[in-house]
């Protein structure tokens, strides 16, 4: 994967359009453009100033190829640090191919999937949390994807892990230097500061391992489970909720067995809603394995839409059902559905009794509707991004990549080794061992130590090609 050679890859999407990029970086990349290309000004690349476009034609074999526009970047003023070439084309999947196979023609590697970043990264360009959100960027579909992803590329992650690494480099330097005045039994660093920071930092560690359960949900969609009795409107809601047909809908209860899944953006969060087959106790094996595997993803669901039909259900049967199906990570939003077929709605007994009983239960928010009625579909949806504005408005800083989520547990753990070690009043050397882990650990996030090629590779084939 680190070839140090000159790289080619087309940066816009396959396929033809109007315009297409091709990059280029490398040692190369200047002095070869120079020789397929012939600017309008007569002007050579290799003596332009960094920054500039160039308009001119591209030649292969005294055959103009495509009148193209290049941007010039010269080390180590460009996105990987390396002298780099932006040709702009016309879009047609022959110029690119034609472009691309002159420089392979000449030598030129086709650059892996996420080459230009990593190297971006080698060169320092960006620290190793940065570089992985260049991809998170790319991919981004919601206001909340995008807005961590930005907000790492900034380096608003990559600096309060950074700050945490130098408070424990201070402390640690501190402990090396006791070490050399061994003899004098000197004692730099105070042992109880040292705890209360290890104490912060592992407070600081917590909060960010915390947060990526909402950047895991951000990046996945939260998910919300439609669950009721059969023939409740479950499939109908889900196909209301997406507008399109994606859910087969049916007078007869039990025509749902399987899971049926689909994403929807509402206001700049994504929604992953789930029909699942009815609630109820049946002979039919297929249907009581839909039954478990409803039951599973409730456990793993951060939404519960519990839908019933009165007529098909007691108030009490309602408020046990939930009582059960709730954990500690779950909203429920309790929903009537077919509320177009009572009269007088919301005046009515039931109805009343129904208000008094939520409040003792642990249903959290009650809408009435009809899957018939689209204002009553938009209501519920207002309802979903209420419970949810905080992951759109929160200016915290989030995680969503399971890499930094796993480096940061053990970091966690490093640090708790530290203040037992603290506790058992250990010899300098020994805590400083425990420091320099914690510190390796931390490092290993944003790339500050050796990274292994491994790690690297994994993490750049992510990427799309041209990035
Ligand atoms: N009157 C009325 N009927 C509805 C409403 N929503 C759904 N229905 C009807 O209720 C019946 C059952 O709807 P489904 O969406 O298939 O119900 P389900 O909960 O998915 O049922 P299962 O998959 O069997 O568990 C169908 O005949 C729907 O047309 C509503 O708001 N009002
Ligand atoms: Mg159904």
């Amino acid at each position: 994967m680190l070839s140090k050679g000159t790289i080619i890859a087309p940066s816009t999407p396959p396929g033809s359009g109007a315009i297409a990029i091709i990059r280029i970086s490398g040692s190369e990349s200047i002095k070869l453009t120079d020789s397929f290309f012939k600017s309008k000004s007569g002007i050579k690349l290799s003596s332009s100033k960094s920054f500039k476009l160039i308009l001119g034609d591209f030649i292969v074999n005294d055959k103009t190829i495509d009148e193209v526009l290049i941007s010039v970047f010269k080390n180590p003023n460009s996105y990987t640090g390396e002298d780099l070439v932006e040709i702009s084309c016309h879009g047609s999947s022959y110029i690119k191919q034609k472009i691309i196979k002159s420089y392979i023609d000449m030598g030129v590697d086709l650059a892996q999937p996420g080459e230009f970043t990593l190297r971006a990264y080698l060169n320092k360009k960006l620290d190793l949390s940065q570089a992985e959100a260049v991809s998170d960027l790319i991919s981004s579909e919601t206001k909340a994807e995008h807005k961590i992803a930005i907000n790492q590329i900034k380096g608003d992650f990559s600096n309060a892990i950074e700050l945490i690494r130098e408070k424990l480099i201070e402390f640690t330097s501190l402990i090396e230097l006791e070490l050399d005045f061994s003899e004098e039994d000197v004692k730099f660093a105070n042992r109880k500061d040292l705890n209360k920071l290890v104490n912060d930092l592992k407070n600081k560690l917590k909060s960010l391992i915390d947060s990526f359960k909402y950047g895991n949900v951000i990046k996945d969609g939260i998910p919300v489970i439609i669950a009721g009795r059969p023939n409740s409107g479950k499939s109908s809601l889900i196909n209301a909720l997406l507008k399109e047909e994606k859910a087969i809908v049916s007078d007869i209860p039990g025509t749902t067995r399987d899971i049926i899944e689909d994403t929807l953006i509402i206001n700049g969060l994504k929604f992953r809603f789930i029909d699942t087959a009815g609630l109820r106790k049946t002979n039919d094996k297929i249907e009581s394995l839909g039954i478990e595997k409803a039951k599973e993803k409730i456990k793993k669901a951060k939404v519960l839409l519990y839908l019933f039909d009165r007529n098909d259900i007691s108030l009490k049967e309602i408020i046990k059902e939930n009582n059960e199906l709730f954990h500690d990570d779950l909203l429920i939003i309790l929903i009537e559905n077919k509320i177009d077929l009572i009269e007088n709605y919301g005046s009515n007994q039931f109805y009343k009794n129904l208000n008094k009983e939520i409040n003792k239960s642990s249903i959290s928010n009650f809408i009435g509707l009809s899957t018939f009625n689209d204002d009553h579909i938009e209501k519920l949806k207002k309802l979903l991004i209420k419970n949810f504005k905080e992951l759109i408005n929160n200016n915290d800083i989030i995680i969503s990549n399971t890499r930094h989520y796993n480096a940061l547990i053990k970091a966690l753990k490093s640090l708790d080794d530290v203040i037992k070690s603290l506790k058992n009043n250990v010899t300098g050397d020994l805590l400083s061992i425990d420091l320099k882990e914690s510190i390796y650990q931390i490092g290993i996030i944003s790339g500050k130590i050796d990274i292994d090629q491994d790690i690297l590779s994994s993490i750049f084939s992510k990427f799309c090609i041209g990035k």
